[in-house]
């Protein structure tokens, strides 16, 4: 080692360390504010997984190179009667001509944390825009173990090959309400399409548009092959929806793959016209996480 200076080479060496260990720890994250208010992240604490959409690299720690299509960041969007929830919101649009809004985007648990739980908490933020008037029903984000090859899109669930507990909205009424619930596909379902259960305790689950609503959504997977499976739903932090006795699986293989962030318009016919909604604040638990606590 003549000639090289030891000091500046240990120096090197424990920098590049530095930046590895600054690196993994913060995965993804990069640019991404830490949401103040909750516990740390990673596996073996509780919070899984948040984002608030401040990072304008949000989608990198899902995994996706690019903004998500029929997507944007926004702060402001007075056409539409939009108001921040906190800061920027995910701004997702249903387009003229099309049923897809949010469409390939999943938090994955083997990737993420290297394991699949059975059971976790997912919450998010939504607000329907003022231009939310659907004429069919659809699917918002929740909680799938779909593993490419059934629990969605016609593909039903037989017990072994996959499952699903999406988010659901109704048509919009009249007088422009959205009633919310999960749609799952599990292997008692009849026929080809899954099961609609809509959120309906207290009235909780019917939302207007034009306002933020905190919608937290629980899955516990069943023992194999009993009728043990768990969901259950609240809207503001009061319970909207349960359900106790689903049978989601007949192996234990299937497991809670991911959270599908996704949004689609569903029936036969395409959006007459341009759709939107917000969403902020999401997380992933493996603890309830409710409401944030009012500023
Ligand atoms: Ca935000």
């Amino acid at each position: 080692m003549e000639g090289v200076d030891i000091a500046m080479v240990d120096q090197l060496i424990r920098t590049a360390i530095l930046i590895s260990v600054c690196v993994s720890l913060s995965g993804c994250k990069v640019g991404q504010r830490v949401i103040e208010h909750l516990p740390p992240r990673g596996a073996a604490d509780e919070v899984i997984y948040a984002t608030d959409f401040e990072s304008p690299v949000w989608y990198w720690e899902l995994g996706a190179a690019k903004a998500p299509m029929n997507t944007m960041t926004v702060d402001a969007d007075p056409q539409n009667k939009f108001k921040p929830f906190d800061g920027k919101a995910l701004r997702i649009a249903i387009p003229k001509g099309s049923h897809k809004g949010l469409a390939e985007l999943s938090f994955f648990f083997d990737d993420q944390i290297g394991s699949e739980p059975e059971e976790i908490y997912f919450r998010y933020y939504l607000r329907f825009g003022d231009d939310w008037k659907t004429v069919t029903s659809g699917k918002l984000p929740g909680i799938v173990g779909t593993y490419g090859r059934a629990g969605w899109g016609g593909r039903r669930a037989n017990g072994k090959n996959g499952w699903s507990a999406r988010g659901l909205f109704s048509t919009t009424t009249d007088d422009g309400k959205v009633q919310i619930g999960v749609y799952s596909y599990h292997a008692d379902m009849k026929g080809k399409v899954g099961s609609a259960w809509e959120w309906t305790n207290g009235k909780r689950g019917l939302l207007r548009r034009n306002q933020w609503y905190c919608i937290e959504q629980y899955v516990k997977l069943n023992t194999p092959g009993k009728n043990n499976g768990v969901v259950r739903g609240w809207v503001d932090g009061k319970p909207a929806f349960v359900k106790k006795d689903i049978r989601f699986r007949d192996v234990p293989s299937l497991k809670i793959e991911r959270v599908w962030l996704e949004v689609y318009l569903g029936g036969s016919k395409t959006a007459a016209k341009d759709h939107h909604l917000y969403i902020d604040d999401v997380v992933i638990s493996r603890k309830y996480i409710g409401p944030r606590p009012r500023k």
